[in-house]
């Protein structure tokens, strides 16, 4: 290696090096680095060969092999044209809502890089399949408003089971769009966690988001409890980004047997929020229960009663989400989160195409056309074929969904809890146990991280084989799950009107519940203090990107290092051979760095030896390279 460096280096080449060149042309000596990095990946990507991808177990696999996605046919070598980051830069936050307001056309978030993954195969998709098509976003498609690409539970799902940094994925896609505004899902006090954080920790990673490159911040609360949005709100306001505050919207505003969730509690939690210095207003239709009569009448309510513009978020679980948006568009809403058409319906967004070609020719179309879209749908349908085993076995949508009103980025993960506890089978009791425990717990907002306690309490009560009235029952002993104990203790904050007093007396038992808003009660974290007893942990420099996951996660975050000091950087491995390794003599392409590939091929395998270990003979760019795998179980 140092001699194939030597004679590449130019100086060398050209015959202009000294007697000291050695001395002082460190990158002779970059070699081990780079072999090493190989080293890691061809053991990691043994170790698929040999035992399958950890996440593949129990699952059906696609047929391989799969052919690699289309992309659109864009000239990369352009600049990306000016987009709404540009604009964002040059009005400010203040002056960009106000424009947004001002604006005739609907504004357009793609949402297939984050809620779409999310709501149908389980938050699995990788940063590679994402970074793949960015630049050709940034070329082609500048009139969007934003692509919604981070935060919900991308963060952990990237460490937890992709093996992936979430900030790494930010970084890059930022790269590589950096004309798009770029939008993230924050649960407020919980940032991207399930439960309240220290408030000093919500501001750091607030920080670390923006400077990072999130433009739109759409911040909520999982009860609608706007005092426990304050502190994520200020501190989204303080970077400079944009802050759009959102609404969860449950029940139906017409429905007078839930009058809690009329039109008067929208309308005064969005003057709550527009008061507390939201820019933007959204409405989270998080489990797409908002029909068209009821969108038109919230969008036209706030319209009179608030002054900010207001961004409209749904899933298509019912099937007839298309018919709200465009209620909302007619009724002057400004801005709407659709979902390219392959990666769109079901339980994710509607389909942008539709959306898109149902205002063709009207004063509010998008300014480009559904035509427009669909080298982004092919590519899209491609890529979604690699994630086929997470997808739920769903083939329509439904309007059961009015009735137990699960969140549409839930619904997948729910069934893969229940999948995980061997009661995918009885899936029909779990989404009625669902609506049993809203009504439990007084009919609440159900949200990342409410649902999910929802959702542990429904697989709980199946699993146990428990009735409503025997919860509600005072005499019959339960052992709650902690997450129930933690709700109810007040842990992610409390809706308007409380907790039913007898089940909470009931869940607590002797604890007592906190008397106010979480944050205010846990103590500021040293976070120098965290820093080094991260660095402890993992016996590497920690930055601040890194100490925030760690504050978020530490032990996803440690078992994520871990594997990082064992595979290296898995991000860079294609998806197909990343969940489903390879075949001897199939030929892949790593690209590790722009421009630097490794290129991998199998040649052969023994098969365990007496100490269980398996020999895999690899060529690697053509030299031959032998890697020695534990085959486990
Ligand atoms: C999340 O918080 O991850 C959500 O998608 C909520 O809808
Ligand atoms: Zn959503």
């Amino acid at each position: 290696h140092f001699l194939e460096n030597l004679i590449n280096h130019p100086a060398f080449i050209s015959g202009e090096c000294s007697t000291r060149f050695i001395d002082t042309t460190p990158e002779l000596f970059h070699f081990p680095k780079r072999r090493d990095r190989a080293t890691r990946l061809l053991r990691f990507v043994g170790d698929v060969i040999v035992n399958g991808n950890d996440e593949m177990k129990g699952r059906t696999l696609p047929k391989l092999p799969l052919s690699a996605p289309l992309l659109p046919a864009t000239d990369l070598a352009i600049a990306p044209p000016p987009g709404s980051r540009d604009r964002l830069k040059e009005l400010g936050a203040r002056g960009f809502a106000e424009w947004m307001r001002n604006e005739e056309r609907i504004l357009i978030t793609d949402t297939t890089m984050r809620d779409a993954h999310q709501s149908l195969f389980a938050t699995r998709m990788r940063t590679a399949d994402m970074l793949a098509i960015a630049p050709h976003y940034a070329r082609q498609l500048p009139e969007l408003f934003s692509l919604e690409c981070w935060g919900g539970a991308t963060f952990d799902v990237a460490m937890r089971f992709l093996k992936e940094d979430p900030w790494e994925r930010l970084h890059k896609l930022r790269q590589a769009a950096p004309n798009i505004l770029f939008q993230m899902l924050l649960r407020a006090s919980n940032a991207v966690g399930y439960t309240n954080y220290a408030d000093n920790v919500v501001r750091q990673f607030v920080q670390q988001a923006a400077k990072e490159g999130i433009d739109v911040f759409r911040v909520f609360d999982s009860l609608n409890w706007v005092d426990n949005m304050r502190v994520a709100m200020d501190a989204v306001q303080e970077s400079g980004a944009l802050c759009e505050a959102a609404i969860c919207y449950t029940g139906d505003i017409f429905d007078s047997s839930r009058p809690k969730y009329n039109l008067k509690y929208y309308v005064d939690m969005a003057k709550q929020l527009e008061k507390a210095g939201a820019h933007i207003l959204g409405i989270k239709d998080m489990a797409g229960v908002c029909r068209p009569r009821a969108a038109r009448a919230l969008v036209k309510a706030l319209k009179e009663e608030v002054g900010l513009p207001i961004h409209f978020h749904t899933h298509d679980t019912s099937g007839g989400s298309i018919a709200s948006v465009l209620a909302m568009v007619e009724a002057g809403v400004d801005a709407v989160d659709g979902a390219m058409d392959s990666m769109s319906g079901l339980t994710s967004q509607p389909s942008l195409g539709a959306l898109v070609a149902a205002l063709e020719g009207d004063p509010r179309s998008p300014g480009f056309t559904a035509q427009k879209l669909q080298p982004f749908a092919r590519y899209w349908e491609g890529v979604r074929r690699y994630y086929a085993p997470f997808e739920a076995d769903i083939r329509s949508g439904t309007s059961d969904v009015y009735r137990h009103e699960m969140p549409g980025g839930q619904y997948t993960n729910l069934r893969e809890q229940a999948r995980a506890m061997g009661l995918e089978h009885r899936w029909d009791e779990v989404s009625q146990g669902y609506a049993d425990v809203n009504q439990l717990f007084g009919d609440i907002v159900k949200v990342t991280p409410s649902s999910k306690v929802v959702g542990d309490m429904a697989l709980f009560m199946v699993a146990n084989e428990l009735t409503p009235a025997e919860v509600a029952d005072p005499a019959k002993e339960i052992a709650f799950p902690e997450s129930v104990i933690s709700l109810f203790r007040g842990e992610m904050g409390y809706p308007a009107d409380g907790f039913p007093p007898a089940l909470q007396a009931k869940v607590l038992k002797d604890r007592k519940p906190l008397p106010g808003r979480a944050g205010a009660d846990i103590p500021p974290v040293d976070l120098e203090a965290a820093r080094a007893q991260a660095e402890k942990r993992v016996d590497r420099h920690i930055n601040d990107n890194d100490l925030a996951s760690y504050l978020m996660y530490p032990k996803v975050f440690a078992d994520f290092a871990e594997h990082q000091r064992h595979f290296g950087d898995v991000s860079l491995v294609p998806t197909p051979l990343f969940f489903y390794g390879m075949s001897a003599r199939e030929e892949v392409t790593i690209e590790i760095d722009p421009g630097k590939a490794l290129i991998v091929r199998l040649i052969g395998r023994t098969e365990p030896d007496e100490d269980g270990m398996v020999k895999l003979f690899f060529e690697l760019n053509g030299q031959p390279r032998t890697v020695r795998v534990p085959k486990k179980g």
